[in-house]
């Protein structure tokens, strides 16, 4: 696999070499980057390979992914200067005339930061999977240790819909942990697997709070995972996200699908007098759940709890470029105020 990567990276590096205009330019985008490229298809299935060699391989995947990234903006510098200069030299701009302004799009900031969520968790082994936004109260609930009645789904306000034609309750996702249950229900361990999607809450919004948000669940399952393996993994995805020297705090928090459940908090940065309004005077701002996934959790599904462990987490991807650029309403990402939007 690394050969192909090698060889793949040699010869789009090469036929960058001998684009000669931006159009050429944009469709070795297409055949090198694209979506149907053949680094994509290789990026998409690192989980399908043996546990020691896909951190390996997909260290070498991203690194050649941003290599050619680099290449292209760069080759797309020369040439727009080249097509600049040969326009003015055949007289057919002036040169003189006012520029017209574009209205140029960009990536929205939580776009943005399920990328880099995605690319720190991918060089760890993760591979990215997307799941449903509507999901049956099975998923949601039960398989996660949440029966009808039990005081937990209090923590999540559900927007449910209308039975489906069998019969079956069915809601929009509250969270992301029902995927958790869709994939051992599929793989069997080793599983390392990330799930970036849209979650839905009947709920009053506020300055950290959403009806719609995003969260981004982690589900490693293996034998011999630990809380220490839990606690590495998260404490160094912040590190990468927030630097060295931001405080982090980890501690108990209870849901029912993990045992034992903890939380996640950033230090506050917008907290410089009494009374924020992000963090309540607190100091901390909660980005996460997680836990060791629960034994019972495991045996519904099929995999031995007395041979495997696993742990689970789900963070709130909003609350991480609030706490990284000091953003003090998570409204702003879903008002459309181009003012806020283009600062990203
Ligand atoms: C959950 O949703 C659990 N599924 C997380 C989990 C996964 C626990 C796996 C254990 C194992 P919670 O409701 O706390 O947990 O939401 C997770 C994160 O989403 C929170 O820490 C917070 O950062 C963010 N969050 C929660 N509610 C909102 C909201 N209304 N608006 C924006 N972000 C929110």
């Amino acid at each position: 696999m690394l050969e192909l990567l090698n060889g793949l990276h040699a010869q789009a590096l090469d036929e960058l070499g001998k684009v000669s205009d931006l159009r050429e330019l944009e469709s070795w985008r297409v055949r090198h980057l694209g979506k149907k490229s053949d680094l994509t298809r290789i990026l998409r299935s690192l989980s399908a390979l043996p546990a020691e060699e896909r951190p390996v391989v997909g260290n070498r995947a991203n690194e050649v992914k941003r290599d050619l990234e680099a290449g292209l903006r760069d080759r797309e510098a020369i040439l727009r200067q080249d097509f600049l200069v040969s326009a003015s030299q055949s007289q057919r701009l002036d040169a003189t005339l006012p520029g017209r302004p574009f209205a140029y799009g960009g990536i929205h900031p939580v776009t943005q930061t399920i990328e880099d969520i995605c690319d720190v968790f991918g060089q760890m082994g993760f591979q990215t999977v997307e799941g449903p936004d509507v999901e049956t109260e099975y998923y949601n609930f039960e398989a996660l240790n949440i029966p009808q009645h039990h005081p937990a789904r209090d923590m999540f306000a559900t927007l449910w819909i209308e039975p489906d034609t069998a019969g079956e309750q069915i809601l929009l996702r509250t969270h992301t942990s029902p995927m958790q249950i869709r994939l051992m229900e599929e793989q069997s361990p080793p599983i390392r697997v990330i799930v970036p999607g849209r979650v839905y809450r009947y709920e009053a919004t506020d300055a950290t709070h959403e009806s719609m948000f995003h969260h981004v669940e982690g589900l490693a399952v293996d034998k011999n995972i630990t809380l220490a393996d839990l606690k590495g993994t998260l404490i160094e995805f912040c590190r990468c996200l927030f630097g060295e020297e931001r405080k982090v705090r980890f501690r108990c928090d209870y849901f029912p699908f993990v045992e034992p459940g903890a939380e996640i908090a950033i230090e506050c940065l917008a907290c410089t007098v009494d009374g924020c309004r992000l963090c309540g005077g607190s100091g901390w701002i909660e980005i996460l759940g997680a836990g060791m996934v629960h034994p019972d959790v495991l045996a519904r599904v099929g995999i031995n709890p007395e041979v495997y462990s696993g742990f689970a987490f789900g963070m709130g991807v909003e609350r991480l470029p609030m706490l990284r650029y000091g953003i003090d309403d998570i409204r702003l990402f879903y008002s459309n105020d181009l003012r806020f939007l283009r600062q990203f």
